[in-house]
């Protein structure tokens, strides 16, 4: 049995796209801690193969499962034989995945210029480094592109670098896309990096900011798993390392940073989505960032891009300890989500990551807050859970343009505000 699904595992990597025909995602509302912890239960029954989207968690209502057709009704079963209210949000994930590979497909050309680029539509690795490489050419002044290592499956990790001059200024760190599957936040960072080099000169705030600081911009942050989200797994959120001893690949890169590391709100099984790894910074996408950062030492803000839940989240996730800034943190947070509301209405909540979402140890920004960066972020992006991970491409401009209202938000009073 075992040596079955190996073989079709490497089949299936060879040759062919993981199917999700049948597969749904239920939103799941316990009404009590002793439902979270039957919730929990089916978490680990493995033969479920169950991929938990959302908690659980006790902090954090609702649940949200992709469930395997052929765990559906078993799962549904469960549910109604102990009283737990769920409901059908997604009820077939491949169509959805159908409609989004049709959209690709039909929009697909090589852009010769960032001008003739589809920021409307979902992009693979390849596009999104050339992407880089003609935004670095055509403003050689403002953006450079900077490798700060290589992934396990040795794809180089790039940044993009804006800055108008100085040596190690003050500046912003922005990442999209250390989860693989969180497309529109990859897509997004495509955005930004347009947007930057668009609005310096033309902009007030956003000139001023590049005239003292620097904005690094890292968009694909998992490039492994992004490779593999389009290759094989739609699925994928972790990196894809190899854990010897286990035949589960990839450790949850927003579980692996050295705060709170191993402790509650993350796994020590390397099948589980939420694996946090064998030893902080065990993940080269993590440790990469680390030395990067330290050795910069001059980063005042780190905004960490993820999706979906429209949450704007500081630290903490493993502790409920409150931050030493958390007075400031959640009035600029509040500043910010107000004005990414202003564009589309769109209605984000903020407060720290354990009381607002749920509890998870080793995250990036509990280590960046720890390690003296103040204003340290993360954003869970559009939407509330109708498509989850698998926002339809319409919604990426749209997306962005809030969220970079945000952003701003938080860069100008990093701006007006360097300690
Ligand atoms: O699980 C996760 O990593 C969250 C973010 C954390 C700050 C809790 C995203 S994927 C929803
Ligand atoms: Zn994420």
């Amino acid at each position: 049995m075992k040596g079955l699904l190996v073989l079709s595992a490497v089949l299936l990597s060879v040759f062919a796209k993981e199917d999700f025909s049948g597969h749904q995602v239920l939103r799941i509302t316990a009404a009590n801690e002793a439902q979270v912890e039957k919730v929990r239960e089916l978490e680990d029954l493995e033969h479920l193969q169950l991929d938990f989207w959302r908690g659980p968690s006790q902090f954090s209502n609702p649940i949200d499962v992709r469930v395997p057709f052929p765990s559906v009704q078993a799962v549904k079963v469960f549910l109604e034989s102990h009283g737990i209210n769920y409901s059908i949000m997604i009820e077939d994930v491949q169509m959805l995945l159908d409609e989004e590979q049709e959209q690709m497909l039909a929009f697909q050309s090589r852009a010769r210029s960032t001008e003739t680029f589809n920021y409307a539509v979902y992009h693979t690795l390849e596009e999104i480094y050339e992407f880089m490489d003609l935004l670095v050419a055509e403003n050689p002044n403002l953006v450079s592109k900077i490798q700060i290592g290589n992934s396990f499956e040795g794809r180089p990790i790039n940044v993009l670098k804006f800055s108008t001059g100085g040596t190690n200024r003050p500046a912003i760190w922005i990442d999209t896309g250390i989860h693989s599957r969180e497309w529109v936040t990859q897509a997004s960072g495509v955005w930004f990096a347009k947007k930057i080099t668009e609005d310096y000169g033309q902009d007030e705030k956003l000139t001023a900011i590049l005239n003292s600081m620097d904005i690094f911009l890292e968009i694909v942050t998992n490039p492994d798993g992004f490779a593999f989200t389009h290759s094989t797994n739609r699925m994928w959120r972790k990196t894809r390392s190899i854990t010897p001893g286990s035949s589960c690949i990839g450790v949850d890169p927003n579980r692996n940073w050295d705060a709170g590391f191993g402790e509650a709100g993350a796994s020590n099984n390397p099948c589980s989505e939420t694996y946090h790894g064998k030893f902080a910074n065990s993940e080269v996408e993590v440790k990469s960032i680390v030395d990067f950062v330290k050795s910069h030492g001059n980063i005042k803000a780190f905004i960490s891009i993820h999706s979906y839940s429209q949450l704007l989240l500081y630290p903490y996730g493993y502790t409920t300890a409150r931050a030493a800034h958390q007075a400031e943190l959640d009035a600029l947070a509040k500043a910010a989500v107000g004005n990414l509301a202003s564009l589309y209405g769109t209605k984000y909540k903020y407060g720290s990551i354990i009381t607002t979402i749920y509890q998870a140890s080793g995250g990036t920004i509990d280590w960046t807050y720890n390690s003296g960066i103040k204003y340290s972020y993360t954003f869970e992006l559009r939407d509330t859970g109708l498509y989850g991970f698998l926002l339809p491409a319409k919604q990426i401009i749209p997306t962005a343009q809030e969220t970079w209202l945000a952003l701003m938000t938080i860069m100008d009073y990093t701006r007006n505000h360097l300690y």
